[in-house]
């Protein structure tokens, strides 16, 4: 460990004050400028003191080629809208999943089988995807489902990983912009939860426009994750951030920043304090069981009334009033704290979740009696993670740190005794939002790697134009003190990330003919009597044409065929290949049209054939030292 120099002084010790600049821009009165921190210098670590600062922690995060990481890594794209999978400690990308955006290699959002899933909000072409998690059987990943939010839509997706494809797409009725999403932990996860950020009036048919109104409002989404339908929706205060559910099924928590239902900054930093809201979901069940609820326009959710009114509150809902603008909302691994993070105050607020019975049955004078304490730690508090030794590290946006911190003393601390809860506090680069331990969400929180998703890199890339990569750093986080091993840029922007065991999740190598990803297709073949292994065929039927046909390294099992102008063609190719990594494409040139057809997968793509001539389509995977050959010709004869 002689050698082992914490990088972040090398990087002081270059004289370059980047915590002062970034003190400058820190929150000044009413929380100006939290993103103003941009202009610094140039200075760098040179690539030797680094080497030397890292040798231990690196020879741990090295993964040789040939070797596997030890865990796998789900990553938010953003608002570029896709999923990103990503070994650890490697942090190399695996794979990208397509799910709010249009995938050209894959065809996501261009195959029939991708636009069934999307439904209706297939016509969109973008999204803004925030926070994946992994269902969880007894607060244990399960590694059958990822959830996501699409903020820009209003969407939720799953992602089975099975098959690591998008399965499923709802759109949420009644709200703006989905944000917060988090997974019932505890029996096993029956329901996400999905908050709508924003306020809106209801009806929302412009006659109404004032936030204040009693009928503007935002809700918290109640999904059946098995279903993926929205099971009941409950009205509150205010708006809502983020979310995170408990370890006994019962109680989830949001965030909310604007309890002023201002629309503009100023009016949303007015007042000292807003509020976590706190939710019995048993209650809200028995409530929707009950039928005290209504419903919106031509949606059929219920939908509860979680306000209050003067001083009564609903039986399922509690406002816990915390430091100004909270963000992050976190449980704590050892089931005790839901944990607000403070943005614009320097604390995070500790829920004691075991309080919240008695808070529910109106035994506490004060809804502030359940805070068991409010640790100050540095500037810009985003998003809190668990290492499982009793240790919590949060992300300091303005401070742009990291800080170790222990709860049990941060607990003492606000009880009166002197004892010091910070930890360390490491530098990041720069300003970090989400941050995410090794299976931190669990109650198997085990302390080995950290990740800071940092949302400025500024210099520590080569520069590619003004829109710079953001930075996801890796820390290990296995001994007593947090170490920076690896700089990890990113595209457009990766909010949040998750990592399971690599045994947790248990992909497929190849398909399985009968999955319900292409049931869809399958059950049109069969209508057609096609048997899609065997069958090259093209079915008429009126101006429609289906073009069903196999595919087998390095050739189609129809090579040409003939249509006329105006029809409306599909193909349908069946890889009957088995063997693991061939996968083939089809792209239909000058036409729009790309997709994948991976070992035993169906595929199938529409489109209009309306130029005549040939047109030649190729296989787009490399499959085959023949694969260029791989091709073959529609002819379309002029209407
Ligand atoms: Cu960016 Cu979780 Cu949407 Cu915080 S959220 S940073
Ligand atoms: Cu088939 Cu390339
Ligand atoms: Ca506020």
């Amino acid at each position: 460990m002689s050698n082992s120099k914490k990088p972040e002084n090398e990087v002081e010790k270059t004289g370059l004050s980047r915590r002062g600049f970034l003190g400058a821009t820190a929150m000044t009165g009413a929380g100006a400028a939290l993103v103003g921190a941009a202009g610094l210098g140039s200075a760098v670590m040179s690539r030797e003191s680094w080497a030397a600062a890292v040798k231990d922690a690196k020879l741990k995060y090295h993964v040789a080629p040939g070797e596997l990481d030890d865990y796998i890594g789900f990553w938010s794209g953003g608002h570029q809208g896709e999923v990103r999978v990503l070994g650890i400690p490697s942090m190399r990308e695996l794979m990208r999943i397509p799910v709010f955006n249009v995938d050209s290699a894959t065809g996501w959002g261009i195959t029939n089988e991708s636009r069934a899933i999307m439904g209706e909000s297939a016509k969109f072409l973008n999204g803004d995807c925030h926070h994946p998690h992994i269902s969880m059987t007894d607060g244990k990943y399960d590694g059958k489902y990822v959830f996501i939010n699409d903020k820009a839509n209003t969407r939720v997706a799953r992602i089975r990983l099975d098959i690591m494809k998008c399965d499923k797409m709802i759109t949420i009725p009644n709200c703006q912009a989905i944000h917060g999403l988090r997974l019932q932990k505890v029996p096993y996860t029956k329901y996400v939860f999905a908050n709508a950020e924003f306020v809106i009036p209801h009806p929302n048919d412009g006659k109404i426009f004032d936030l204040q109104h009693e009928n503007s409002y935002t809700m918290y989404n109640v999904i059946d994750a098995e279903k993926m339908e929205v099971a009941f929706q409950i009205i509150v205060d205010g708006n809502l951030d983020n979310t995170d559910a408990d370890y006994t099924g019962r109680f989830t928590a949001a965030t909310c920043y604007n309890s002023e239902k201002a629309y503009d900054l100023g009016g949303m930093m007015r007042n000292e304090r807003d509020w976590v809201v706190v939710f019995d979901i048993h209650a809200a069940e028995k409530a929707v069981k009950a039928g005290k609820f209504i419903t919106l326009g031509d949606s059929k959710v219920p939908v509860l009334d979680g306000r209050k009114k003067g001083d009564q509150d609903s039986e399922f809902t509690r406002y816990i009033p915390v430091p100004k603008n909270p963000h992050g909302c976190n449980t704590s691994s050892d089931g005790r704290y839901f944990i607000a993070n403070g943005k614009l105050s320097p604390t995070v607020s500790m829920i004691e979740i075991a309080k919240l019975p008695d808070l529910f049955a109106g035994k506490l004078k004060d809804p502030r009696d359940t805070i068991a304490a409010e640790p100050e730690l540095g500037l810009g508090p985003l998003h809190t993670t668990f290492d499982g030794r009793g240790n919590a590290y949060t992300t300091l946006f303005i401070d742009s740190q990291v800080v170790k911190w222990n709860m049990a003393d941060a607990v003492r601390a606000y009880k009166g005794e002197k004892v010091n809860y910070i930890k360390q506090k490491l530098d990041v680069h720069y300003q970090p939002g989400h941050i995410h331990a090794s299976l931190c969400e669990t109650s198997e929180a085990d302390g080995q790697w950290l990740i800071a998703l940092c949302k400025f890199s500024k210099d520590r890339f080569l520069q590619v134009g003004p829109l710079h990569p953001e930075n996801d750093q890796l820390i290990d986080i296995s001994g007593e003190e947090m170490k920076l091993v690896h700089d990890g840029p990113t595209y457009a922007e990766p909010h949040d990330c998750i990592l399971a065991r690599r045994d947790q999740i248990k992909p497929k190598k190849i398909w399985e003919r009968n999955d319900p990803f292409f049931a869809g297709t399958t059950a049109m073949a069969k209508k057609d009597g096609i048997n899609l292994e065997t069958d090259n065929k093209v079915i008429r039927d009126g101006n429609k044409v289906r073009v069903y046909m196999t595919s087998m390294a390095p050739s189609y099992g129809v090579q040409e065929f003939t249509v006329k102008q105006g029809d409306e063609v599909t193909v349908v190719i069946t890889n009957i290949d088995q063997i693991e990594d061939v996968s083939h494409g089809f792209v239909m040139v000058n036409h729009g049209v790309s997709m994948e057809i991976s070992p035993q997968q169906t595929a199938s793509v529409t489109f209009v054939a309306d130029k005549p001539g040939l047109h030649w389509y190729y296989c787009s995977w490399f499959c085959h030292a023949l694969h260029m050959e791989m091709v073959g010709r529609m002819l379309v004869e002029p209407a």
